[in-house]
């Protein structure tokens, strides 16, 4: 009954792609072939949680979009994660700024952001968005990105809703908010791995 209740929650709609998305690798065995039409569909969803943190994040969101579009624009001809992976390294442009395997890099972080921010929103009640994702921001992205985008950021959280506002926007309470939260943070995790994998397996070390 309570998760009919919830059905619509952009969160909800979140937390159930990446459960699917979760399943489909976790069934694969190692050798599996993640296709890029789900995994772009799950990631495009995420963008909806940023319709809930106000104008100073726009540009974060156009980031975050504009390299899941290409990702998405690209799965028809390249059909699976590993085949873009493949496809830098023979090219040498893995790292190679707007290449298709530094913005699924991009995009990873991104998923891992969020999964700490709402692990971080859990960890106390009384635990603001802003500290939240300060710290979150401050572990996951900040030690990859320029100065300038650092100082933006930090000037943004001052910007962010509370923590009431934020479950208001999300149309969730704290209860439901911390069931979707969970399953997020669990669901992602397997994805978030099976990325890593990609770069690990062809020796590319992850410290950009
Ligand atoms: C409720 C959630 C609150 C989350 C608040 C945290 C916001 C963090 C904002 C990060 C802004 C990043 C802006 C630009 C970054 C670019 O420099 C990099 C590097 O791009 P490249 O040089 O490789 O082309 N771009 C990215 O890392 C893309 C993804 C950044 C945004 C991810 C945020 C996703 C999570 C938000 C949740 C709603």
């Amino acid at each position: 009954f309570e998760d009919a209740v919830n059905a619509g929650t952009p969160l909800s709609a979140v937390a159930e792609a990446f459960e699917e998305l979760s399943a489909l690798v976790k069934s694969g065995g190692v050798h599996f072939d993640l296709s890029l039409k789900p995994f772009c569909d799950a990631c495009s969803l995420v963008s909806v949680l940023f319709g809930c943190l106000g104008i100073a994040f726009k540009f974060a969101q156009y980031e975050y979009v504009s390299k899941v579009r290409d990702l998405d624009e690209a799965s028809e001809i390249y059909g699976t994660l590993n085949n873009i992976l493949d496809c830098d390294v023979e090219n040498d442009t893995v790292k190679s700024p707007g290449s298709l395997s530094r913005n699924l890099r991009r995009v990873r972080q991104g998923l891992d952001l969020i999964r700490a921010l709402f692990q971080n929103f859990l960890s106390t009640d009384d635990c603001s968005l802003k500290d939240a994702a300060s710290t979150a921001y401050a572990k996951v992205c900040a030690p990859y990105h320029t100065w300038a985008v650092r100082t933006a950021v930090s000037a943004g959280m001052y910007s962010l809703p509370t923590r009431e506002q934020l479950l208001e926007r999300l149309n969730e309470t704290g209860e439901s908010a911390e069931r979707e939260m969970r399953r997020y943070i669990d669901a992602s995790r397997p994805v978030i791995d099976y990325i890593d994998k990609l770069y690990i397996s062809r020796h590319i070390i992850l410290d950009w």
